[in-house]
């Protein structure tokens, strides 16, 4: 259907304080993809749209989580069944958790 504006900033990627790569992977139906600046003012639209179709690989990389927001709007037109797999890396582990150990990073 759609996914609203918001960035993947969880702690556990901690995508707002270093390098946070997410790798996506689109199949099926073609679909916008957007982002936007996490400050934006209604006055202006920095709005950039991607579009997504069957096969394509999105990244988002570096610090992108921090400063840009992202959503795949309603789109009524679309009537086609869409996946999205995505690959994100967990970089903060839990207290305790054997993957908390450095040779796992
Ligand atoms: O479906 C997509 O291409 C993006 C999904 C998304 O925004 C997310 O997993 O954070």
């Amino acid at each position: 259907m759609s996914v609203g504006w918001h960035a993947d900033d969880e702690q556990l990627f901690q995508g707002k304080s270093r390098d946070c790569r997410i790798i996506s992977l689109s199949l099926g139906a073609t679909r916008s993809f957007e982002l936007r600046r996490n400050w934006s003012d209604a006055s202006e639209d920095h709005t950039v749209r991607l579009e997504l179709g069957d096969g394509d690989l999105c990244t988002m990389e570096g610090m992108l989580q921090k400063h840009l927001q992202h959503r795949v709007p309603r789109e009524h037109q679309v009537s086609g069944p869409r996946i999205n797999l995505t690959w994100r890396w967990i970089v903060k582990h839990a207290p305790g958790c054997p993957l908390s150990r450095r040779a796992f990073r």
